[in-house]
């Protein structure tokens, strides 16, 4: 499995993290959330971004004045990818879980969203699989439209502000069967009331997959008009190219198939 690894830029943590993190990184070092994904194509409608509550993280040392927020297992695998310092080595300089770093705002590379979007908690984010770092966008993610509904209902039992959840949810790409707006046709066509409908979601997630990709235009950005097959890797390579992100590989065995 090939992903795409977005390095999201940290703007601001919340006082928990300061705390943890103390000084074990240096004031003027870049932190980065990095999210796995597969559609760098729909990253213009970012808006926020998860990670497991529970889930165990660390901020690994990649390079001179570079950390990278990550679980252990992508770290690991990162290590053998020429994406560290040195060949095998990836040093932990600080140990969080999830819930630690809720609120954080972070650059969103090509999103809409220009001030950044916060770290928000995602309970079905699964520990082994990608990054454990997920981006989340609503519009065409049924469960992060699903996600973000949720936290917006219940901001306060999450422990989040509302806001942080409520930013716009853009058109990105338009397909004929679910115009312009992919996961939440499909969340309330199939009728999906929580992120943990776990069958249909994952019946919306292999349908807005397929349609997106074999029937999907971009409708913002400088593909705008393009096939989403077409814009896909020229976004993939802009990002790369800009130092936003770089491939990153899951070994074999380790991935949980897409269908389950
Ligand atoms: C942004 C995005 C936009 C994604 C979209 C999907 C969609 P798959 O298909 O099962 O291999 N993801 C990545 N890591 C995790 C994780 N640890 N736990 C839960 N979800 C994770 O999964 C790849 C996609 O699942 C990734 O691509 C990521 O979300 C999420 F419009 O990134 B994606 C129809 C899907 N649309």
């Amino acid at each position: 499995q090939e992903y795409t690894a977005l390095k999201m830029k940290v703007l601001e943590w919340p006082e928990k993290a300061k705390e943890l993190i103390g000084d074990k990184i240096p004031a003027d070092a870049n932190v980065y959330f990095v999210p796995a994904t597969l559609r760098p194509e729909t990253m213009y409608g970012q808006t926020c971004c998860f990670v497991g509550p529970k889930v165990q993280y660390g901020i690994f040392k990649a390079g001179e004045n570079e950390y990278f927020f990550v679980s252990d297992r992508a770290a690991r695998n990162m290590a053998f990818q020429n994406i560290f310092a040195a060949w095998g080595v990836f040093p932990k300089v600080v140990e969080l879980q999830g819930s630690d770093v809720v609120g954080t705002r972070v650059d969103a590379p090509l999103s809409v969203h220009k001030d950044g979007v916060r770290i928000l908690p995602m309970e079905t984010v699964k520990p082994t699989k990608g990054t454990g770092v997920v981006t989340c966008v609503p519009s065409d993610s049924p469960d992060d439209y699903a996600t973000t509904m949720d936290l917006i209902k219940k901001a306060e039992y999450y422990g989040i502000k509302k806001e942080w959840a409520e930013l716009e949810i853009v058109p990105i790409i338009k397909t004929p069967t679910y115009g312009d707006l992919t996961a939440k046709t499909l969340v309330e066509k199939l009728k999906i009331n929580s992120p943990k409908d776990a069958k249909p979601l994952a019946e919306a997630k292999e349908l807005a997959y397929k349609e997106g990709f074999y029937q999907g235009t971009m409708v913002i950005g400088e593909h705008a008009g393009k096939p989403v097959q077409e814009a896909k890797p020229l976004v993939r390579k802009q990002l790369i190219d800009a130092g936003l992100a770089f491939p990153y590989g899951e070994p074999d065995g380790q991935v949980m198939s897409r269908s389950g």
